[in-house]
């Protein structure tokens, strides 16, 4: 099938999280996540499912490292389960917690993948949480000793580390939306979350430099926002929600500075009580790379107090509605497939912060309604033509000029999709829930052959430059 041809020194790779792909929470001296909290509360994640089995990928690693390795990938990006190595969020490590990351990372170097990982992807013990999780300062300086806990037995064979997964969603999905754990609707405290979640990355990044331990970055979700008419008002709406989405993350972290227009954006929801001076030196230490998780554009237009869906309406409030793509293909999360604003936006964020360092893109893919067929075969071309299309998009904006150095598929296997549960499919591999077996879908036949012929071309061009 046709591909792309991007650059020769591209990585490639597939990307999971712990809490989505694990299983085996009582295993190991794990101790409980929010998350496995959040699942157990009726009502909060479709048909009451839970991350307890999973893919059973705590015991299968083996049998998914294997895949990988057939796959041909050069980089496999995984989380760490912080309440593995810590049980509660603090204090002496689990020795079991890390001797399971211990055999992960070994067996993905012994297949010859380089792995890439991510210290928090929203699992945070629910003991922190307990004692007001990211709402509290305490759990920064919390995280920044976990980081070191793992640099340190982990450093001498990880190279590239990610601190947060997504902040976005811990502070706002978490706290004012209440879609993901803890669940929680307040405004003023999403906004402390947020503001924590950031001095947790810088401290971390600060203990990860300290052990010495590779390339620190971290992966944040930048939003391509339309607005959905010329008006003034609909591009002051979409203004606001890329200081919701985006400033709120890059410009501390890129700029060394809150948003210019949060007064605005906030209104009196926030007083900034929980800033310390200091704290924007701590956020704003030089990154080896940024991580960006990109899936389809939002459309807003703004919506006046009284006009607005009351019940599309979150804790922090900034008078926007999103408006639908029409005429575009979804997918089963309802998503609208549009390529070229993948390109579109990372021009656009390499405009913005001329600073930045590169770019891995940290996931990209699609939920299909996959189903296999007699043979057992999914023939999932929707998903096969959605990486196509944002490998070429991609290939765009390398051609423009932006620095990306990587990209991974989202997902190596079907998985716990949060709040959807497991009807959500992402995986290039199928997982069988019934018996937790994996069968390869036709994308991954397809990623392999593009893996295949991004080798050869990458070997052709060593030899021509007499490498
Ligand atoms: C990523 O989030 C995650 O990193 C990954 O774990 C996940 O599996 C993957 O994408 C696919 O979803 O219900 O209105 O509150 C992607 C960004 C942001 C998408 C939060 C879902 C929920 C919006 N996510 N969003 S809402």
């Amino acid at each position: 099938m046709d591909a792309p041809t991007l650059p020769a020194h591209l990585q490639f790779g597939t990307a999971t999280a712990a809490y989505q792909v694990e299983g085996g929470v009582h295993e190991g001296g794990r101790g409980p996540s929010i998350w496995d909290t959040y699942c157990r509360t009726p009502g909060r994640v479709a048909r009451g499912e839970t991350g307890d089995i999973a893919c059973d990928h705590y015991h299968r690693y083996g049998e998914d490292v294997a895949l990988l390795a057939d796959l041909g990938v050069d980089l496999y990006r995984f989380s760490v389960a912080w309440p593995r190595v810590q049980p509660t969020g603090r204090g002496r490590p689990n020795p079991e917690g890390l001797a399971f990351y211990d055999r992960l990372v070994d067996t993905v170097l012994g297949a010859g993948i380089e792995p890439v990982l991510t210290l928090y992807h929203w699992d945070l013990p629910q003991a922190l949480e307990d004692e007001g999780g990211w709402r509290v300062r305490d759990t920064a300086h919390r995280f920044a000793e976990y980081s070191r806990i793992v640099a340190d037995r982990l450093g001498d064979r990880v190279n590239r580390w990610i601190t947060l997964n997504e902040p976005f969603c811990s502070a706002f999905v978490g706290h004012a939306i209440g879609r993901h754990a803890p669940g929680t609707r307040e405004g003023a405290p999403a906004l402390a979350a947020a503001h924590h979640l950031l001095l947790a990355h810088g401290m971390a990044a600060g203990e990860l430099r300290a052990a010495a331990a590779g390339e620190v970055g971290i992966t944040l979700n930048p939003d391509h926002l339309l607005p959905a008419s010329d008006s003034d008002a609909d591009r002051a709406a979409v203004e606001r929600a890329r200081t919701l989405h985006n400033r709120v993350w890059f410009d501390p972290i890129f700029k060394g500075a809150y948003p210019d227009n949060e007064d605005e954006v906030w209104g009196d929801m926030a007083d900034g009580s929980y800033r310390a001076d200091g704290d924007l030196e701590i956020i704003a230490q030089p990154l080896d790379f940024l991580g960006v998780n990109y899936y389809r554009p939002i459309m807003l237009r703004d919506a006046p107090h009284a006009e607005a869906d009351i019940s599309a309406r979150t804790a922090v409030d900034i008078r926007t509605e999103q408006v639908d793509f029409e005429g575009v293909r979804h997918t089963t999360m309802g998503w609208p497939v549009l390529p070229d604003t993948f390109a579109d936006l990372l021009i656009d964020l390499d405009r913005r912060y001329p600073n930045l360092p590169p770019i891995l893109i940290t996931e990209n893919g699609s939920a299909e309604d996959d189903r296999p067929d007699e043979t057992g075969r999914v023939r999932d071309t929707g998903r096969v033509d959605y990486l196509r299309d944002h490998l070429a998009a991609l290939a765009r904006a390398i051609e423009a000029g932006v620095d990306v150095r990587g990209y991974f598929v989202w997902s190596l296997l079907d998985n716990f999709e949060w709040a959807y549960g497991y009807d959500r499919r992402f995986g290039l591999v199928r997982v069988d829930y019934e018996r937790l077996e994996r069968h390869p879908k036709d994308s991954y036949h397809w990623y392999r052959d593009f893996l295949t012929s991004h080798r050869a071309r990458r070997a052709g061009e060593a030899v021509r430059q007499g490498s």
